[in-house]
């Protein structure tokens, strides 16, 4: 990509001179950079080149990110000693009054405030950091649940509704456009096995037994930014918050911050879930959230690691299918490598699931 990053920085209402951009983060999704400025004393940036194929509105999507960012500002500046720059996002407005640019070639580009000196976690190492963890993304939620104002926009529809996803799953495999559905049969069954079961939440949902809530859709643990002493900063990645249920943010947290592999893990002896970080981060997300969840949500609280992670695989295996249209991929089969941890990490889940519903119920 050939960019210009200096003119695109140079674009925004910056504090500071453009000294060097540096590619950052593990995202799938957008291409992020970190902008350092060339003063000592004024702060560094991210400038992120925004997936305006995966995220169709840009205009949409920036309001609900500043409305987000706006309420959880003035929520911060409520909390004695808050450190308003590393405990929310800040967006940068751009000089033409927005809170985005385009450049020449159609790109959209935001930037943020870089929050110094953060840690993230693509794989958690430890119970303190997912009861931390499960805490953050339980608060965040809470926090959000007065946001005034009409219903913020589905950036993506359909996002996490798996019945939609089971459905565009089975047109791919009619379609078959790369014509690799003849490497994918076990796959397909192991995820068609399954499917009937992985309705319970629309269902639920549908007969009002499960409220919509904003949520935040994508809670990757690496979208959770850690301070020096391990204590939780703050939530990235907001392109996804949106209506949804609460059963997504605990699922994908689990999904993420209790498999002691990485996601994409090619020796899949090594991918577990590990009920002892899983124990730990429900402690965190309970203590903020508790009062909260109704009752069938709470009944179905351990099932959602096992849900998310059913839906990870089937966008994985999707995509591949698809011939790799929506995932950033290293390498040629890497979408299918992926849905290979995903199901053995399903597998490790199934084998657990008694022990994830005794933990639950005894946390509520
Ligand atoms: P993606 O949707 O591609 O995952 P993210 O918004 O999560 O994009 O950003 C990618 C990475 O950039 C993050 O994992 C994190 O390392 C870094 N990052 C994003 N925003 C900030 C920020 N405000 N301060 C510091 N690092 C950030
Ligand atoms: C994407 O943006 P990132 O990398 O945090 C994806 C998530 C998936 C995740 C799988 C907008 O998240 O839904 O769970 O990859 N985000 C979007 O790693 O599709
Ligand atoms: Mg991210």
């Amino acid at each position: 990509m050939g960019s210009d990053l200096k003119k695109i920085f140079e674009s925004f209402n910056a504090d500071g001179s453009f000294a060097e951009a540096v590619q950052c983060g593990s995202g799938h999704i957008h291409d992020t950079f970190r902008i350092n400025t060339s003063e000592n004393d004024k702060e560094d940036y991210i400038l992120q080149r925004l997936n305006n194929k995966v995220f169709r509105n840009i205009p949409e999507l920036q309001e609900n990110i500043e409305r987000v960012t706006n309420h959880l500002y003035r929520k911060l500046l409520t909390v004695p000693g808050a450190d308003l720059k590393r405990e929310c996002l800040t967006l940068i407005m751009a000089k033409k009054g927005v809170s985005w640019t385009e450049d020449e070639e159609g790109n959209f580009w935001r930037m943020f405030v870089f929050i110094s000196n953060h840690r993230s976690y693509d794989i958690v190492d430890s119970p303190d950091k997912a009861f931390e963890g499960g805490k953050a993304i339980g608060r965040f939620q809470a926090l959000l649940a007065d946001l005034p104002g009409k219903p913020l926009h589905e950036t993506i529809p359909s996002f996490h509704n798996v019945e939609k996803r089971i459905d565009n799953f089975m047109y791919a495999l009619k379609m078959d456009p790369s014509g690799r559905v003849k490497e994918t049969i076990r796959e397909t069954d192991f995820i068609l096995k399954r499917a009937d079961d992985m309705r319970i939440i629309q269902k639920l949902a549908r007969e009002g037994e499960i409220p919509v809530r904003i949520t935040h859709n994508d809670t990757k643990f690496n979208n959770i930014l850690f301070d020096e002493n391990g204590k939780s900063l703050c939530i990235i990645d907001l392109d996804t918050v949106m209506p949804g249920y609460f059963h997504s943010d605990f699922g994908d947290a689990i999904r993420t911050g209790a498999n002691i592999a990485a996601e994409d893990e090619e020796d899949l002896s090594k991918i577990k879930m590990n009920i002892e970080l899983f124990g730990a981060y429900a402690r965190g997300y309970l203590s903020e959230t508790k009062n909260t969840l109704n009752a069938v949500e709470k009944e179905y609280l351990a099932f959602a690691p096992l849900l998310m992670t059913y839906e990870q695989a089937l966008r994985f295996l999707t995509d591949y299918i698809d011939g790799d249209i929506y995932y950033r991929i290293h390498r040629k089969h890497h979408n299918l490598q992926r849905t290979h941890a995903q199901i053995r990490l399903l597998e490790s889940m199934e084998e657990q699931f008694s022990g994830m519903k005794k933990i639950i119920e005894n946390l509520i």
